[in-house]
């Protein structure tokens, strides 16, 4: 088994990574961004690098920084997670190049689904086929025009070099073809680099459905059940759940051997998920992503299955031991993706700030995946995904109503969430009745009566400001050059020739830390108050004690730098006191 993962990641899929190496045993290293320092996924780590920088390209796709990371670190393998680097297979390549493991799909693989036309020309080689089509690049408008008059409009345009949903055009009639092709080149050349498109039937209300897939490196591969995402906006995912609703048993069987033929196709070894669209009985690939996806805990709850342990085991070279037959399915699993967005008006306005409070829901078949906490901030720099709530019902009617019933149960301030949008959708008939398609969000569901409570003034980052000091501390006699992050404010001070002593034995508190010379005294650290020794109405003298404070077992005495009247004296004995509180006033 693997010893010691490094997760090239953030938020939930690195807590959720490093959760599964901790039941295995296995050691984690977590890796983050300036902003990220404090952040959940480093605080449940065994050990945590910095990379430096705040956005993406600065931080999680700094390959030198986390191959440094890796090194420092003695790591034996890579969890990339989802997005960044996941499925790049240079990065798969300068890990596996210095002999670590990427706990992922072989480069080759990643290669092959990494574009629209390879990866449709694999699949249709391996029997599956896309939506009826032609996978040569168009070039003339006559084409399209060809095109729709041999398979009936309307036509989809698509980037050959896309993926994800943008570039797509639509259109209608032969005088629409022209113009349209332009335009989809355009985006092609805007979005991809690259300017090819390709034509494809275009389906009015499909449904997005994907299966997992898991291949050991030994020669087996075996399908997990369907995932049904076709609750989306914009190309975003909001609700996705398992198995699909009204979707024949038969059908399911298909699309489980055709997803696997497809990883056959490619060499493909560890999690993976082929993507289809569903209409009218029928099923075609879209395409393949070659990742741990975002819902896969739904896959999760329905098969009793741990995906990352089993991305652990394969990528440490065991083999699945267990066929086809043996993969449980039961009961109805959905994922709601809570988002720090607001949803008021239908519009899923980015809402980034601290969370001030967090109230998770709990019960029977409950699961939250999140990366955050109270206290946590949700930062404009990366996916603004908040967490993930994941329930087991015993059918799809039982998951439902205890979907509704969790998130109403979730409570969520400082940053306004998608909960209320969510709620909308799960307690809307056509969802009830599972009539909905890829469409149903943006052309039928009406969220434009929908108003969320403002979340009050954004927490002001300058609140909780911190500042990088470089200091000599010794550990056990051997000195270190470290550099600390502390609060923004006028930090301890030591009196001169001070010598600290142990706490409770000592008589006299000797090191000295001082408030500043505002006349409001503050403790710079976070301790317990041992003695007042100053009353209101007292006069007191600049550099004068007037209280201990008792902190990392030392006794500390916290100094006025002014003279003058005591007006208030906020403490007693026994409080606990934190960075920045006031204890004592001075005129
Ligand atoms: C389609 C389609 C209808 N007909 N292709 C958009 C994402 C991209 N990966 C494929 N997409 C679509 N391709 C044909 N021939 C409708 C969509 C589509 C969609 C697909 C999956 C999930 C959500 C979607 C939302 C709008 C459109």
């Amino acid at each position: 088994m693997l010893q010691k993962v490094l997760i090239a990641n953030r938020g939930e899929i690195a807590v959720r990574v490093i959760r599964t190496c901790r039941e295995l045993g296995v050691a984690t290293v977590a890796v983050y961004s300036e902003l990220d320092r404090d952040a959940l996924h480093v605080r449940l780590a065994d050990e945590a690098y910095a990379l430096g920088g705040q956005t993406a390209a600065e931080s999680y796709l700094n390959t030198e920084a986390i191959l440094s990371a890796i090194e420092a670190s003695g790591a034996d393998a890579v969890h990339p997670g989802y997005g960044f680097y996941s499925e790049n297979a240079d990065f798969a390549r300068a890990i596996t190049d210095r002999g670590v493991t990427f706990i992922g799909p072989p480069p080759e693989a990643i290669e092959v689904m990494g574009d629209k036309i390879s990866s449709r020309r694999a699949a249709e080689a391996a029997g599956v086929a896309g939506v009826p089509g032609r996978t040569e690049p168009v070039t003339d408008p006559a084409e399209v025009v060809a095109f729709g008059e041999e398979f009936g409009w309307p036509v989809a345009i698509k980037a050959a070099f896309g993926g994800g949903g943008r570039g797509m055009k639509v259109v209608h009639s032969a005088k629409q073809a022209a113009e349209a092709m332009e335009s989809a080149q355009r985006e092609a050349q805007a979005y991809f680099g690259r300017p090819e498109i390709y034509l494809e039937r275009f389906l009015d209300w499909p449904r997005h459905i994907e299966m997992q897939v898991l291949a050991d490196a030994h020669g087996s591969t075996l399908w997990l059940g369907e995932r049904d995402c076709s609750c989306q906006r914009r190309h975003q995912k909001l609700i996705e759940e398992s198995p699909a609703p009204d979707f024949p048993d038969d059908v399911r069987q298909a699309m489980g051997a055709a997803a696997v033929r497809v990883a056959e196709a490619c060499g493909y070894v560890n999690a993976g998920t082929v993507e289809f669209l569903y209409q009218n009985g029928e099923f075609y690939f879209l395409e393949m992503n070659t990742r741990l996806q975002v819902e896969h805990p739904v896959t999760e709850e329905v098969t009793g299955l741990d995906l990352v342990e089993w991305q652990l085991r394969v990528a440490s070279g065991e083999p699945l031991g267990f066929s086809q037959h043996d993969v449980p399915r039961r009961g109805h699993a959905i994922e709601v993706r809570i988002n720090a967005e607001d949803p008021s008006g239908g519009r899923f306005v980015p809402s980034p700030g601290t969370i001030t409070t967090f109230r998770p829901p709990a019960g029977p078949g409950v699961r939250l995946d999140a990366g955050y906490e109270a206290g946590d901030t949700v930062s404009q720099f990366y996916d603004n995904l908040v967490g993930k709530l994941v329930v087991w019902g015993h059918d799809r009617e039982a998951a439902r109503r205890r979907m509704l019933r969790a998130l109403k149960e979730t409570v969520i301030e400082g940053v306004a969430t998608t909960i209320p949008a969510d709620i909308a959708i799960l307690d809307h008939p056509d969802f009830a009745s599972a009539a909905h398609s890829t469409n149903w969000v943006e052309q039928t569901l009406d969220l434009s009566g929908l108003q969320v409570a403002p979340v009050g003034p954004a927490a002001d980052p300058g609140d909780k400001a911190q500042v990088l000091r470089e200091v000599t501390a010794e550990v056990q006699g051997r000195r270190y050059q470290v550099k600390l992050w502390v609060p923004e404010m006028p930090v301890a001070v030591a009196a001169p020739g001070a010598a600290p002593t142990r706490a409770r034995k000592a008589a006299k508190p000797k090191a000295a830390v001082a408030g500043g010379g505002s006349g409001t005294i503050t403790v710079p650290m976070q301790g317990t108050i041992v003695k007042v020794l100053v009353s209101e109405g007292d006069t007191v003298e600049a550099g004068q004690t007037v209280c201990v404070l008792e902190a990392m077992k030392m006794e500390n005495a916290v100094n006025t730098e002014k003279a003058g009247t005591v007006t208030k004296v906020k403490v007693a004995a026994g409080d606990s006191v934190g960075p920045g509180d006031v204890v004592v006033v001075i005129e």
